[in-house]
């Protein structure tokens, strides 16, 4: 391959409001500047030798440049004119910076581990209609971590006996429900039997204690539907959905958050992300799609449980997530956080220690497995979450707490 050095802009400054700017992390037997080289110029002019129709004003104009190697990471910053946000998005955008350069031979790995846009990027795109602020005052819970479940069995339940476990959840205490990713529109739980049932049971909580829940609906599915789905759960009465970011795609965030009907919180689950995120040697960070969820509109997204659950990510990743997730450098608002996976009471107050209040924390298993059933599970959940809010050690509190003390004999 005939890299040429006219990509290789070492100690150059780059205007950050005129790029986009992102860091790969590579692995190669290569001289480490012709690897970079090699990413520079396949994502911008895009191909492997000299040729008769790249001219000087081209590669200055929209070559990306190279302009610092530190160890194995390479700077490379992208002309904002590379990208097409009107037609082309995100879709687009992840063409370029994160595209065939996966694939290259010069690389043995790679992994896009950051990325910076310039504001004019930035403000073509509107951000969460709700965030963390729109969610709080929707469930009337200024200052406490939200507390929420994943119905479990994740298939199997018809829809009355789903809407019983919302129902139990809410009233013991939890502010968040939600379908998990492998659920939609099975025969054994109809999604739109679902929507009616469970919004029943948060009208029968409210009713009878005053208590506000949301749950969210699946409504992941063909990018040719998802708004008419969409559009028919919030008719039957869904008060948030959910969306998987990476099975749909980023577009169908996008779609949903900006479709000026609905008017619900948008959940964004990141089910298959690992394929791409865990290997710390190839593939994109997380961090990475937080950002790319919170442009698109994600009102609360997964970010992982910090060490802490049964999820891999680590205290590092997931803290970057977070900080993507609320960051003040973007002009939106921001995105509530979701700690999500094998979660249960216990786990509550480290995790509070390392993310703070503003943070949604749910659990599957660590509900329905409570020795008190769902509304046991969920009373143990909402009395851990209220003893992280005061700084009250969990011994302490679940010496007069029999639900959070029976949650710790089991698994803490
Ligand atoms: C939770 C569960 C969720 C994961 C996804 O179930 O399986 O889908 O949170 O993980 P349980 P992540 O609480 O029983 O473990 O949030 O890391 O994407």
């Amino acid at each position: 391959m005939e890299y040429s050095n006219r990509y290789l802009h070492l100690g150059e400054s780059i205007d950050p409001d005129e790029h986009v700017i992102c860091k790969y992390k590579m692995k190669t037997d290569l001289d480490p500047r012709k690897a970079a080289v090699a990413i520079a110029t396949e994502q911008s002019t895009g191909t492997w030798t000299g040729i008769s129709t790249l001219n000087d004003d081209i590669l200055e104009k929209y070559g990306a440049r190279v302009t610092d190697i530190t160890g194995d990471v390479a700077t490379v910053a992208f002309p904002a004119d590379d990208f097409s946000i009107d037609i082309g998005g995100i879709p687009q955008v992840l063409s370029v910076i994160g595209g065939n350069l996966f694939g290259l031979e010069a690389l043995k790995g790679v992994r896009l581990e950051d990325v910076f846009f310039p504001r004019s990027i930035l403000d073509q795109f509107k951000g969460p209609k709700f965030g963390i602020q729109g969610m709080r005052d929707m469930l009337k819970r200024p200052e406490k971590p939200l507390v929420g479940t994943i119905v479990k069995p994740k298939i199997g339940l018809p829809p009355q006996g789903y809407a019983d476990y919302i129902y139990e959840s809410g009233m013991g205490g939890l502010t968040n429900g939600k379908d998990d990713e492998t659920l939609s529109n099975q025969k054994f739980c109809p999604l739109e039997d679902r929507v009616v049932a469970v919004a029943e049971a948060i009208d029968r909580v409210k009713d009878e204690t005053g208590h506000v829940m949301m749950h969210a609906i699946n409504v992941s599915t063909s990018g040719h539907q998802i708004l008419e789905v969409a559009d028919r759960a919030q008719e039957l009465g869904a008060s948030e959905l959910m969306v998987d970011v990476i099975t749909c795609g980023f577009a169908a965030v996008q779609a949903l958050a900006e479709d000026p009907s609905i008017k619900v919180p948008i959940h964004v689950h990141r089910t298959m992300h690992g394929a791409i995120t865990r290997n710390r040697d190839h593939g994109i960070a997380m961090v990475v799609f937080s950002k790319l969820v919170r442009m698109c509109g994600g009102d609360a997204l997964h970010v992982g449980t910090f060490g802490v659950g049964k999820m891999s990510g680590g205290a590092e990743e997931d803290l970057a997530n977070q900080r993507a997730c609320v960051a003040t450098d973007v002009p939106y608002k921001a995105v509530m956080p979701v700690c999500s996976g094998g979660m249960h009471p216990a786990l509550i107050e480290p995790l509070v220690k390392i993310t703070g209040l503003d943070v949604q924390i749910q659990a599957g298993g660590g509900v329905a497995g409570h020795p008190g059933g769902v509304r046991g599970g969920a009373k143990a959940m909402s009395q851990a979450v209220d003893a992280a809010t005061a700084g009250v050690a969990f011994k302490d509190y679940a010496a007069d707490h029999k639900e959070l003390f029976e949650a710790i004999k089991k698994w803490g």
